[in-house]
């Protein structure tokens, strides 16, 4: 049994959980009945890594619908899970492909039907009972559909409000499954609706369990031991991208999940591009360096911001304005708690980068042009299943924090600056970002990435202690 599930461990993530993964995850599609209590359909990934756009994307150990990862743990493309709370037969299918021992060969394992043994074993894996063939999908959720009284049938799809309308997202696998299940029902029962189980999803999947906490844990550590050995040999990298292969092979080294996403290295002014890509830039003489990396656990994530001096060293400006960054990170931090909103967290945040920039910079004799009015961006998104989790509308910023919930916590500074300290000018474009993953917890919050190193003693200090870890 144990060689099994490592055979499949590509394909189904236990979540740290072990033998009781299966009734993890169980537990939750039960919650998920119970709160919904009617007929419902959830969709995974049309296609996995590299098989629809052939070679783009080829790396991502982990890639499925984060709903269906976090109600089955399975991680393959081409699944649908049926939940029905009225039948006597099975109140939970797996539909998966047929087995395809030509596809195999290619590809490798995958859970599917089609002979009793491979049946057997996507039952002993997931625990799921009722596995069926996904070409019988429609046929099933037919028979379903005529005993269900409400004539409803639930799915997922994103949605939210933009003021007082109501957008979606209509270009995803979930969007596409909806117009499926839509045309099903014109077909069968005119009167018939569907309904949309994303806000009671997320309401169950946004507070983090222990599995989870312990997983993030895991996530932060390795990414943080990444850090330190990265800053350590950091005066003999020469550019981005060398800084990012020596980073990300240090992540990679320590997790088979991948990295959370692909990393920001960017030096001097490409710093100012917030989600700046190329890495291929060579570093000048006194410029920071701006890094947003993390690796995953498991289905978790760490997500973490950096800024450091490529020579080693911050000058008198650069100490000043990343002080300021990071003042307002820990306000942001003694802030979080359950009950208040992350519209709060954001007030606090860029009125007090904007106040000392007034109070310290300027007072000082700065001058300085921001990238933007006001606030450059959100100091923080919900994590979890995915490194932005929670409605991709953000409509949860002006909601109550819940205990569970994790958080970014990761204000930043873009623009030109100009000061003369001790007699000497300074003119920079600099980008400073400073990201921790916060934890809502009973009384406060915890952060999960405390023991990464963030203040300038810390960073020059591990900086100068290059050669050997
Ligand atoms: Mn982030």
């Amino acid at each position: 049994m144990n060689k099994l599930k490592n055979t499949y461990s590509g394909v189904f993530r236990d979540g740290g959980a072990g033998k009781l993964a299966k009734k993890r995850y169980r537990n939750r599609r039960k919650r998920l009945l119970d709160k919904e209590n009617m007929l419902m359909a959830i969709t995974g990934v049309p296609y996995g890594p590299g098989q629809e756009t052939v070679w783009a994307y080829a790396h991502c150990p982990t890639y499925q619908e984060p709903a269906i990862m976090y109600l089955t743990g399975v991680n393959q493309s081409n699944v649908i899970l049926l939940l029905d709370p009225n039948s006597t037969e099975s109140d939970e299918i797996l539909f998966v492909n047929k087995k395809d021992f030509t596809k195999e060969f290619w590809d490798g394992i995958r859970l599917g039907v089609g002979d009793p043994r491979s049946v057997r074993e996507a039952q002993q894996v997931t625990g799921i009972k009722d596995i069926r063939d996904i070409a019988d999908f429609e046929k099933s959720i037919k028979t379903r559909f005529k005993n269900q009284k409400n004539k409803k049938i639930g799915t997922l799809w994103m949605e939210g409000k933009a003021g007082k309308k109501i957008v979606e997202i209509k270009t995803d696998h979930n969007w596409k499954f909806k117009g499926r299940l839509a045309s099903y029902l014109r077909s069968w029962d005119r009167k018939s609706s569907l309904s949309n189980i994303m806000k009671s999803h997320f309401g169950l999947r946004l507070p983090l369990d222990s599995y989870d906490i312990k997983n993030v844990l895991a996530a932060e550590k390795i990414t943080g031991k990444s850090f330190i050995a990265t800053l350590k040999k950091f005066i003999f990298f020469k550019n981005e991208y060398q800084v990012q292969g020596f980073l990300e092979g240090r992540m990679l080294e320590e997790s088979p999940y991948g990295l959370s996403f692909p990393s920001i290295v960017a030096s001097g002014h490409n710093a100012t591009v917030l989600h700046y890509m190329k890495n291929d830039d060579s570093f000048s003489k006194g410029e920071m360096v701006l890094m947003d990396f993390g690796v995953r656990w498991m289905t978790m994530h760490a997500d973490i911001s950096r800024t450091v001096p490529a020579s080693g060293k911050f000058n008198p400006m650069q100490k000043m304005l990343y002080e300021i960054v990071l003042k307002a990170q820990l306000l942001v931090q003694k802030k979080a708690r359950r009950g208040i909103t992350i519209d709060e967290l954001n007030n606090f945040c860029w009125d007090s980068i904007n106040q000392d920039l007034g109070k310290i910079f300027k007072n000082a004799g700065g001058k300085l042009k921001l990238r933007y009015k006001d606030r450059p961006h959100g100091v923080s998104h919900l994590m979890g299943e995915q490194e932005h989790d929670g409605d991709p509308f953000r409509n949860y910023l002006s909601e109550p924090m819940q205990e569970g919930w994790m958080i970014s916590n990761e204000p930043g500074l873009y623009g030109s600056f100009k000061i003369r300290l001790n007699g000497k000018l300074y003119d920079e474009e600099v980008g400073i970002r400073i990201e921790d993953n916060l934890l809502i917890t009973k009384t406060g919050c915890e952060n999960l990435s405390r023991s990464i190193p963030k203040t300038v003693r810390q960073i020059e200090k591990l900086m100068s202690t290059t050669g050997n870890e």
